[in-house]
C-alpha cells in the first residue's frame, strides 16, 4: 500500500546549537563546557562539545545538502550562552548576526526554520546560581526570550521555548548524571515547575509582541505501559505517567496541572509552593503547537519489595521498570526499547485528552554504534535498518492521520551525525554521515530514501 502524508505535511530533521555549532566566535560558556573542561573522562572517547561538526562555519553547505533532500523544514536551538555571554546583559553582536544570517539562508532555500530557544545548555553562570532552582534564572529566560523575539520574531515563523524540559531535570535531580549532580526529587519537581513557568512567561512575552509566528514546545512523550491489567500495576504505570508525561502537558496544552498529580505531591509532600499569579500565567498562556519527541516507552510494573522507609523518596519508591518480554526489540547502541506503535499511543492520546492541538514528531531516530562498518565501497553507509525504523514510525503516524489526529510533521533526530550529551559520537543517528577527521559530509542511504519519500510525499510499505 501507498502511504501518502498530507500536502505541507512537515519533512525535516531537528538539532541543536550544543550538538552542532562548535566554538568559533563563542564568547560565553554553558555547563556543558565547563564540565568537559573539569571532566573530559566522563565523555565518550573523551570528545567534548569542542568537536563538532562546526556547522556555525558550515551552515550553506549542510542547509544545500538540506535542499538536495527536499526537506522542507528545520529545527535547531540558538545558542543562550553565545547570544548572550553569561547569560544577562548584552548581546554579543556577531552572534545575533550569525541567527541572522542562518535564519535567512533557510527562509531564502524555502525550509521552514523552527527555532528553540533552549537545549540543556544553561549559561554557566546561571546554572552556578542555582540552574531552574532558582527563580532569578527564570527571569534571566524570559530576557533572553524576549531578546530572541525582538531580533528574529518578523522571521520566523514557529518558535519552541524548550527542547525536552524534563529531561536536564531528570539527569541531574533523579539520576544524578548532568550538572550539577543533585539527587533530589522534591528539589527537582520544584525546578520542573520554575521551568514550566518560564516557558508559560515566555509565551505571555511572545504574544504580547502581536507577531505573525506560532509558538510551541518540545516535550519527550513516554507512553507508560503497565507489565499487567492487576490493579497494582495499572497505578504505578499512571504514576509514572502523570511524573514524566502529564506534568508538563497538561500545564503547557491545558492551562493547568493535573489533579492527580497535585494530589499525588501533596501526599507525598512533594508539591511545590504555587503563587497564585503563576498559576495564572499559565492558565493564560496555552501553547499554539507542539512538538512531541518520541523514541521509547516506558515499561512499569508495581513494587515488588517495600521500599525502604528510611531511604529518599524518588520515582522509584513508587514504581519499577521491567525489561522481560518475549519479542522486546531494543535499539542497540542505547539500550532503548524500539516500539513504533507508541507514536500512534501517543498521537491518540494527544487527540482525545489535549483537545486535539496540532503537533509534529519533532524527534524520533535510532542511534548506531560503529556504523562505520555498514559502509560501501563508495564510502556511503548501508542504512537499511534506519530506513525500516522510519518506515514503521510512518505508518502509525499515518495511521493516527487517518484516525484524525493532527499530525502535521516528522523529524528524524537528526540530519548530520551529531554530538550526543555525553555520548558524544559514540551513537550516529543521521541521515548523513559525518567523518570526525576531515569533516566531510556523506548523505546515507536512508538520506536518499527520505528524498524520495518527500518528492513522492509518502511511500510504499
Ligand atoms: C534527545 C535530545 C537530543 C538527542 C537525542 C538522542 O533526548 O533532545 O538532543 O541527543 O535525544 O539522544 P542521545 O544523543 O543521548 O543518544
Amino acid at each position: 500500500m501507498f502511504y501518502d502524508f498530507p500536502r505541507r505535511f512537515w519533512w525535516g530533521t531537528a538539532s541543536s546549537s550544543l550538538q552542532t555549532e562548535g566554538n568559533k566566535n563563542k564568547r560565553g560558556k554553558s555547563t556543558w563546557d565547563i564540565w568537559y573542561e573539569k571532566e573530559p573522562f566522563r565523555f565518550y572517547n573523551n570528545v567534548g562539545p569542542n568537536k563538532l561538526s562546526d556547522f556555525y562555519s558550515n551552515f550553506k553547505k549542510d542547509i544545500d545538502i538540506m535542499k538536495e533532500l527536499y526537506l522542507n523544514s528545520f529545527r535547531t536551538s540558538i545558542s543562550w550562552s553565545r547570544l548572550i555571554p553569561g547569560g544577562t546583559g548584552e548581546i554579543d553582536s556577531d552572534a545575533a548576526a550569525y541567527y541572522h544570517d542562518l535564519i535567512d539562508y533557510l527562509i531564502e532555500k524555502d525550509i521552514e526554520p523552527i527555532i528553540n530557544l533552549f537545549h540543556f545548555d544553561m549559561p554557566i553562570e546561571l546554572a552556578n546560581k542555582g540552574g531552574w532552582a532558582n527563580k532569578e534564572v527564570v527571569n534571566a529566560y524570559v530576557n533572553y526570550a524576549k531578546t530572541v523575539f525582538s531580533l528574529y520574531g518578523e522571521k520566523v515563523n514557529y518558535f519552541i521555548t524548550f527542547n525536552e524540559p524534563i529531561v536536564p531535570i531528570e539527569m541531574c535531580y533523579l539520576y544524578g548524571a548532568h550538572y550539577p549532580f543533585e539527587l533530589n526529587f522534591k528539589k527537582g519537581i520544584g525546578a520542573a515547575y520554575n521551568t514550566i513557568i518560564a516557558h508559560c512567561r515566555a509565551v505571555e512575552e511572545y504574544r504580547k509582541l502581536d507577531l505573525p509566528g506560532q509558538i510551541g514546545i518540545v516535550l519527550n512523550l513516554t507512553p507508560s505501559y503497565p507489565r499487567s491489567s492487576h490493579p497494582s500495576d495499572v497505578n504505578a504505570a499512571k504514576t509514572a505517567d502523570l511524573l514524566f508525561n502529564r506534568s508538563f502537558l497538561d500545564p503547557v496544552v491545558k492551562g493547568h496541572f493535573s489533579k492527580d498529580l497535585i494530589e499525588f505531591l501533596k501526599e507525598n509532600n512533594l508539591c511545590p509552593n504555587a503563587e497564585k499569579k503563576e498559576l495564572e500565567t499559565v492558565k493564560n498562556n496555552k501553547v499554539d503547537y507542539l512538538g512531541v519527541n518520541y523514541y521509547q516507552p516506558r515499561r512499569i510494573k508495581a513494587k515488588e519489595n517495600i521500599p525502604n522507609p528510611q531511604a529518599p523518596i524518588m520515582p522509584e519508591t513508587f514504581f519499577d521498570y521491567y525489561t522481560e518480554m518475549p519479542g522486546r526489540r531494543m535499539n542497540t547502541s542505547r539500550g532503548w526499547e524500539i516500539y513504533p506503535k507508541g507514536i500512534y499511543d501517543l498521537s491518540i492520546d494527544i487527540r482525545d485528552n489535549y483537545g486535539n492541538i496540532p503537533y509534529f514528531i519533532s524527534e524520533n531516530g535510532m542511534g548506531i554504534e560503529g556504523e562505520e562498518k555498514h559502509k560501501n565501497e563508495d564510502g556511503q553507509i548501508q542504512d537499511d535498518y534506519r530506513i525500516e525504523f522510519i518506515k514503521e514510525h510512518l505508518i502509525w503516524i499515518h495511521r493516527a492521520k487517518e484516525e484524525g489526529c493532527n499530525v502535521f510533521g516528522y523529524h528524524l533526530w537528526t540530519f548530520i551525525d551529531n554530538w550526543s550529551f555525553t555520548n558524544a559520537y559514540k551513537n550516529r543517528y543521521g541521515y548523513v554521515s559525518l567523518d570526525l577527521e576531515t569533516n566531510k559530509r556523506t548523505v546515507k542511504k536512508s538520506g536518499e530514501w527520505i528524498r524520495k519519500t518527500i518528492f513522492n510525499n509518502g511511500f510504499e510499505g
